[in-house]
């Protein structure tokens, strides 16, 4: 039996979220929120609400787009997956073809199709699109890492062909595409600039030259610095926020700060989420949380799949407070396509639904969350 309490209005709403946030208590079902004053013992609208509605649907009322990380052959091969990427978002990333390898595995041959098919799709689905992504150490075409590496490549020429491929790839989709990682995954875990071809060869100014390419290439777009381990507050997510306020000071045209949100039940998370993203949004940027998802070291059990919801709720209700956070973006959806099993041996089941499409605690507490910040 559901029975809980009714919570009204979008103060009380706030207040429960926040009284989440703060003690970090593992997200648990409405019924066990603490009491509300004045709340009424019956079946809880909010409950009804997020059982009957997508995620989607009640993502509507808050602002806040909810996305996902789409993988291209699931979405052609699997019917469920593709009826729920429909009606369970409002925002699509593209997991892995919009990426350079992808879009140009040979030199000066571009490849858009696959791409231009999420597009497509979002169009006819009345979802937006998130770009991901014009720079990264990984999933770079060989016929590039090749000749950088022989030196048949010089720091000239790569020059040129990174600000093509920007003009290229974010002209492709100019006017399409709402928010772009423009560069990605840029600082190491030791908070340096990481230690890539593009800052051996190019040096620290490349970050700039990027923005201000992308700007000009898509000047509606939203430009975004992206990176995983940054969600809390640590030297990471410092070193960000050293690296935005200087492009700020230079006016380089960066708009969002992306969190991508790669958590694990085992590591615990840090309950500061909100504060970091409150500080990036006092340097004037928007934020957004654009890869969600918390793995476990397999098999899942009942405390693993309590303590995954409570990671998912951290960011999202972060998000939720936070005056300019404006998607939510889980990478991937379900158990049953997932990059984690593959990169971290022994874990996994790190989506909101399980392998059979079912919904995990994650998802009730990202429903209901939604629900109540509605
Ligand atoms: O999920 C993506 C996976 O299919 C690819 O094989 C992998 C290649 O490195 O990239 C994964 O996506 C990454 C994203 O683009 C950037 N942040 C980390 C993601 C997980 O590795």
């Amino acid at each position: 039996m559901k029975v809980t309490r009714v919570v009204a209005g979008a103060a009380v709403a706030a207040a429960v979220l926040v009284s989440l946030n703060a003690t970090g208590a593992p997200a648990a079902p409405v019924a066990s929120v603490p009491a509300v004053p004045g709340a009424i013992l019956q079946e809880s609208a909010t409950q009804v609400a997020a059982d009957s509605k997508t995620l989607r649907e009640l993502a509507k009322r808050t602002g806040m787009k909810i996305g996902t990380a789409v993988d291209m052959s699931a979405l052609a091969n699997d019917a469920t997956y593709n009826d729920k990427v429909a009606t369970e978002f409002n925002s699509v990333t593209a997991e892995n073809v919009m990426k350079w390898s992808e879009i140009e595995p040979t030199r000066g041959v571009l490849n858009f199709a696959p791409a231009d098919q999420l597009v497509a799709y979002a169009k006819a689905n009345g979802q937006s699109v998130r770009g991901h992504t014009l720079l990264w150490h990984n999933q770079l075409p060989t016929w590039l890492t090749d000749g950088v590496a022989s030196g048949d490549i010089d720091a000239t020429e790569l020059r040129q062909i990174l600000k093509q491929h920007v003009f290229d790839v974010a002209g492709h989709f100019r006017g399409k595409i709402y928010q772009w990682d423009v560069v990605n995954e840029v600082i190491d875990d030791n908070a340096q600039l990481r230690d890539t071809i593009w800052l051996q060869k190019l040096g620290p100014g490349y970050i700039a030259d990027m923005f201000r390419w992308a700007h000009q290439a898509d000047p509606k777009a939203k430009l975004y610095i992206n990176d995983y381990n940054v969600e809390g507050l640590n030297a990471k997510a410092d070193a960000y926020y050293a690296l935005v306020q200087q492009l700020k000071a230079d006016r380089v045209p960066i708009h969002g700060f992306g969190m991508q949100g790669h958590l694990g039940v085992q590591f615990g998370f840090d309950g500061r989420a909100l504060q970091n993203v409150q500080r990036f949004e006092a340097l004037g940027l928007e934020t957004s949380f654009t890869e969600v998802d918390v793995r476990m070291v397999m098999p899942p059990d009942n405390p693993k799949l309590q303590a995954q919801a409570n990671g998912y709720g951290i960011l999202l209700r972060a998000c939720l407070l936070a005056k300019r956070c404006t998607s939510f973006t889980v990478w991937g959806f379900t158990d049953k396509y997932s990059w984690v099993p593959g990169v971290f041996t022994g874990q996994g089941a790190a989506n909101l639904l399980d392998e059979n499409y079912g919904q995990k605690p994650a998802y009730q507490t990202v429903s209901q969350t939604l629900a109540l910040a509605g």
